[in-house]
């Protein structure tokens, strides 16, 4: 099995009473209605239960008197089903010697549950008395994609480009209607396809041609195209002397602009701004805030259906300035201030998706502007391909944490970040949700097999938020590689385990950003930059006296910015929960934790452990071998050899570095790194050569 088919596998079912009695409730499709998205409904029921029932369902169009069979039907106001349904709901009803009924309320609805069905066969679940609905929780649910026009990704670890730009839009990849079906199964309903450091050639005649082409493909699977535009585009392609965006010309040109790609892609989905942001230009070059550049392209957007995504992933290279705050600071001032039309995309940390992060401080605390949450699936900061791990805990972690701005214990269970952006905190009038995509052109589309998983968990979230991490994988390894029971629940359990064995060897109690460069390689050690906080020692804080950023009133104070039931959680170094603690706090090295260790020994058993933690990976992983496709297994098995070795690496590169400031021994109880400090940096500055 060379991954390619994701979880969309449909091998036969291999219990034949199970098959059978699946059989018996798929006798044919019927499908009211002829619209492209409901054929592709129909194409993929059909495809789907040829491969697990190992026959041809016919499709019809009216089912007529028949019974035995699924019947596909955008529920209209008459049709008792559709009541409890919104945008994109659907709602599959199963009714004893009749028909499997697929309500949606528009035509991607009925494609979300065509799957939903499809996925209730593939996990081995009855249909016989199904009755099921689903609402999305939140409307815009997106995938970004950091892809340039060369082919290459910004970040990304699984080959080249999905979107072949030179080819199109003459030559259009079957893969793309692949890629676009993986997304539909998730409830996906919209992708950025380039980088959000964004070429102005995306505005020019020629990219908009080969962007519709690709619109082309996914508007069957109810998929809207977005692009990240370059904010000085008036001046780069337009010939224009100013991007100033109170400029007469240059809201003209951007007006021209979008009426240009409208008239090409009707159904574009609007823009995505990276501004001000890394050395990014934008408004402020002018003297013009983010909400006077967001606000303008909300206007080019008007006559249309189309929003504008502005990020809030900003910080200025002031070397007193705490970078946890930057965000916080330039946004909340202009809340009010954006146009109904602009949603600000806030990225789920304050710094920049870390192993761990606590929430960023702008949740909840933007009441008039909708926001969105970012997470990045591709593994950046998470061992690239390489390593194994599995990031729902992560994104849950993040959605379910109680921001408290409705106070403690509100009725709805708590503000938590995940109410905050759906929209039931404050009411926004949108909602949306936005991953940073792990794809590319290797076979597999994600690398490592793996992290087909993260793809699967993040799209699965966006539809609802309310799933737990523990029940996705299951699904998610069902689908895709097993369903022999105890082969499932070792799986499920280390992909459970996964990020917190990550973070012990690579990031424990609190540290962050531990590198340089292209994010892999440790070197906690780093300590030039063009900026101070490029560097490692910026965010660690290592001295004499112990470990972490202090910014609790002593400190940077970022801890402010949040709301008081939140500070008493985390503002007192003895009560705040470890995996936050050197966030938030500057630890001497012999201060005793929770865990009855000292600061230094506690790091010591994190980083031991966790290295040691991807043995114990191996050897469960060794156990599911009968189970699992053999190219599958041996491709993971590989990777883990690799893994080992590189915790290890990390382990050691930490260790040694920080035994320079605690000048302590390594608790007896484990073993001596077998290398010195400079040979470890030796190894980091060898990774770094071309
Ligand atoms: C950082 C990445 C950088 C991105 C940036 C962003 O290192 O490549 O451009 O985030 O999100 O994590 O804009």
């Amino acid at each position: 099995d060379d991954g390619y088919r994701l979880w969309l596998k449909y091998d036969l079912i291999k219990d034949a009473p199970k098959r059978e009695a699946y059989a018996r409730s798929a006798q044919f499709i019927a499908l009211n209605g002829t619209s492209p998205i409901l054929k592709s409904a129909a194409d993929e029921l059909q495809m789907g239960l040829q491969g697990l029932l190992g026959r041809t369902v016919p499709i019809i169009a009216n089912a007529g008197s028949r019974t035995g069979g699924i019947v596909l039907s955008v529920a209209s106001a008459p049709n008792v089903g559709a009541q409890s349904l919104a945008a994109d709901g659907y709602q599959i009803v199963a009714r004893k010697a009749g028909n499997i009924t697929i309500f949606g309320k528009n035509d991607s609805g009925v494609l979300y549950g065509a799957f939903a069905l499809l996925r209730q066969l593939q996990t081995g679940q009855q249909v016989e008395n199904l009755s099921l609905t689903s609402n999305p929780k939140i409307q815009y649910r997106m995938l970004n994609h950091w892809d340039n026009t060369n082919g290459t990704i910004e970040r990304g670890y699984a080959g080249e480009s999905l979107w072949k730009w030179y080819e199109l839009p003459n030559t259009v990849d079957p893969r793309y209607r692949d890629y676009a079906r993986a997304n539909a199964s998730l409830g996906i309903n919209g992708t950025v396809v380039n980088n959000v450091n964004a070429s102005a050639r995306f505005m020019t005649a020629e990219y908009i041609e080969k962007v519709a082409a690709l619109a082309n493909v996914f508007r069957p699977y109810g998929i809207r195209i977005y692009l990240s535009i370059y904010f000085p585009a008036p001046k780069t392609i337009g010939g224009l002397k100013t991007a100033d965006p109170l400029d007469p010309e240059v809201r003209k040109w951007w007006a021209d602009k979008t009426k240009e790609i409208y008239k090409v892609i009707p159904d574009f989905g609007g823009f995505l701004v990276k501004a001000n942001s890394e050395g990014e230009p934008g408004p402020q070059d002018y003297g013009r805030t983010h909400a006077d550049g967001a606000n303008m392209l909300a206007d080019a957007l008007r006559p249309y259906d189309g929003i504008v995504m502005w990020r809030a992933f900003v910080y200025k290279a002031d070397p007193k300035a705490d970078r946890f705050k930057a965000a916080h600071e330039e946004f909340t001032p202009l809340d009010g201030k954006f146009d109904k039309k602009v949603i600000v995309q806030v990225k789920n940390g304050p710094i920049d998706f870390q192993p761990r992060e606590p929430f960023s401080p702008l949740f909840g605390n933007m009441p008039k502007t909708p926001l969105s949450v970012e997470f990045q699936i591709t593994q950046e900061y998470l061992g690239f391909a390489t390593h194994w791990v599995y990031e729902a805990p992560l994104f849950k972690e993040c959605l379910d944490t109680d921001t408290y701005v409705k106070g403690k214990g509100s009725p709805s269970g708590g503000a938590t970040v995940a109410k905050v952006i759906d929209g039931s905190v404050h009411q926004y009038a949108m909602t949306a949700i936005a991953g940073v995509a792990n794809t590319g052109s290797d076979r597999n589309w994600t690398g490592n097999p793996m992290a087909q998983a993260n793809w699967y968990a993040y799209g699965r979230l966006a539809w609802d938020h309310s799933l737990s991490s523990e029940g996705i994988a299951d699904e998610w390894v069902k689908m895709t590689l097993t369903h022999e029971p105890k082969a499932v629940k070792t799986i499920t359990d280390l992909m459970l385990k996964s990020r917190e064995i990550y973070v012990d060897y690579n990031t424990p109690l609190g540290l962050s950003r531990p590198w340089s460069g292209v994010h892999f390689a440790p070197e906690p050690w780093q300590e030039k930059s063009v900026r101070p906080d490029w560097t490692a020692i910026y965010y660690h804080r290592a001295d004499s006296i112990g470990l972490g950023f202090d910014r609790t009133a002593t400190g940077s104070n970022a801890l402010a910015q949040y709301r008081p039931e939140v500070q008493q959680q985390w503002s007192n170094p003895e009560t705040c929960p470890l995996p936050y603690l050197l966030w938030f706090h500057h630890v001497p090295w012999t201060k005793k934790l929770s865990t009855g260790r000292t600061l230094w020994d506690e790091l010591c058993t994190r980083f031991y452990t966790g290295a040691d933690s991807v043995v114990w990976m191996q050897k469960q992983w060794a156990q599911v071998k009968p189970a699992v496709d053999p190219a599958i297994f041996a491709d993971v098995t590989g990777r883990l050899i690799t893994q080992r070795k590189e915790a290890i690496w990390w382990r050691d590169s930490w260790v040694l570095y920080l035994q320079t400031y605690s000048k302590q021994p390594i608790p007896a109880s484990l073993p001596k790194p077998e290398r010195t400090l400079e040979d470890v940096k030796a190894l980091s500055e060898i990774y770094k050569l071309r």
